[in-house]
């Protein structure tokens, strides 16, 4: 605990003495006002993330092919949504309202995984969004169960392995296309070709570029690099590609027996600022659809604030 006559440096000193120690940051502990604000960014963005994300699959619902593929697919939507209520809480013990963090989203001042903005055509992208959509977003939340601050890594753990079961069943369902007609391997092919780049973009920009990852990596709230992250995805991923019989849309791939990983292509970097910047191709109807459903929830929340204070008025009466 530290001691309230600690001038900012000491107390500053004791804070990163615990990070290096590998214990965990809880919200009543003292901690740096920038250690507060980065981990509202990340952790708020991350939420977002996972709500907006509930878009591009939920677009196929109505559309998914058998009545087993639409259990599975509303079950997978229901826990992004799920996820995105753990990681809202957790980012709350940092002193942040929930109404403040949906505002930022809605004006624009915070961001969320850049993949979201791309549209999701076929049913094969349902499949190709669970393998590699959550196949990346696992590779970083396994990290990031070991995050400095504890109730973020906390609920990183439940996550990690609701988002295995995501990363499956979109393998399974690319499965069965790539071992169809040739028509619906054409079609897992495509969702390959188009899903492919924006999820190497999803580990942000090279460590070199990145804004925050110093910082971050010093108070343990990232533990491995953007770079690092996005080198084990492909690393991971590109034998499961060869299993399924598709092709990776990178040329320069190849295999580095002295690395001992693989090699790859530049990403489209200008592609990736415009669309973190609100320039993507559904950038727009993402935000438009979130505040319509927002909207269309508002008296949800005034009938809980309603039961809320009738339930305070009883209690007072009652004592
Ligand atoms: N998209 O300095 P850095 C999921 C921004 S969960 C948009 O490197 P940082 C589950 C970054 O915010 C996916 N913006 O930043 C699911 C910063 O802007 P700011 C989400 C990006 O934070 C699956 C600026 O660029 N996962 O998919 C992106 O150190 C299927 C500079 O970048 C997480 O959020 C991007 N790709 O590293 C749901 C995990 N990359 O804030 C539904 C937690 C960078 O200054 C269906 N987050 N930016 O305005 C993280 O690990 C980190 O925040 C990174 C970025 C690695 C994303």
């Amino acid at each position: 605990m530290a001691d309230y006559r600690m001038n900012e440096a000491e107390l500053e000193k004791v804070f990163q003495d615990r990070i290096d120690d590998e214990q965990k940051i809880e919200p009543k502990d003292w901690m740096p006002d920038t250690y507060r604000k980065n981990l509202i960014r990340q952790m708020s963005q991350h939420a977002h993330s996972e709500v907006i994300g509930m878009q591009p699959e939920g677009n196929w619902i109505t559309r998914a092919p058998s009545l087993r593929r639409k259990m599975i697919l509303l079950a997978k939507v229901q826990d992004e949504a799920g996820h995105g209520l753990y990681i809202y809480s957790a980012a709350e013990t940092l002193g942040i309202s929930r109404e403040e963090m949906v505002q930022a989203l809605h004006d624009g001042k915070a961001k969320y995984a850049s993949i979201f903005n791309y549209p999701s055509l076929t049913w094969a992208d349902v499949g190709a969004i669970g393998w590699l959509v959550d196949g990346a977003a696992i590779v970083n939340q396994i990290t990031l169960q070991r995050t400095s601050y504890g109730p973020y890594a906390r609920a990183m753990v439940r996550v990690c392995k609701e988002e295995s079961f995501h990363q499956r069943q979109g393998y399974e369902s690319l499965l069965v296309l790539a071992s169809g007609s040739k028509e619906q391997q054409q079609m897992a092919q495509d969702a390959l070709n188009r899903w492919w780049w924006p999820s190497l973009m999803m580990f942000g920009p090279h460590d070199a570029e990145s804004a925050h990852s110093a910082q971050s990596m010093k108070w343990k709230i990232k533990r491995k690099s953007n770079d690092e992250l996005r080198q084990a995805f492909v690393d991971q991923t590109v034998p499961q590609a060869q299993y399924l019989g598709l092709t990776i849309p990178d040329p320069k791939l190849k295999w580095n027996e002295e690395r001992g990983h693989y090699d790859f292509g530049e990403i489209d970097w200008d592609e990736f600022y415009r669309v973190i910047n609100g320039n993507g191709l559904c950038n727009r109807q993402r935000i438009v659809h979130h505040r319509r459903a927002h909207d269309n929830g508002a008296w949800v929340r005034e009938a809980v604030e309603a039961y809320d204070e009738k339930q305070k008025a009883r209690k007072q009466q009652a004592a």
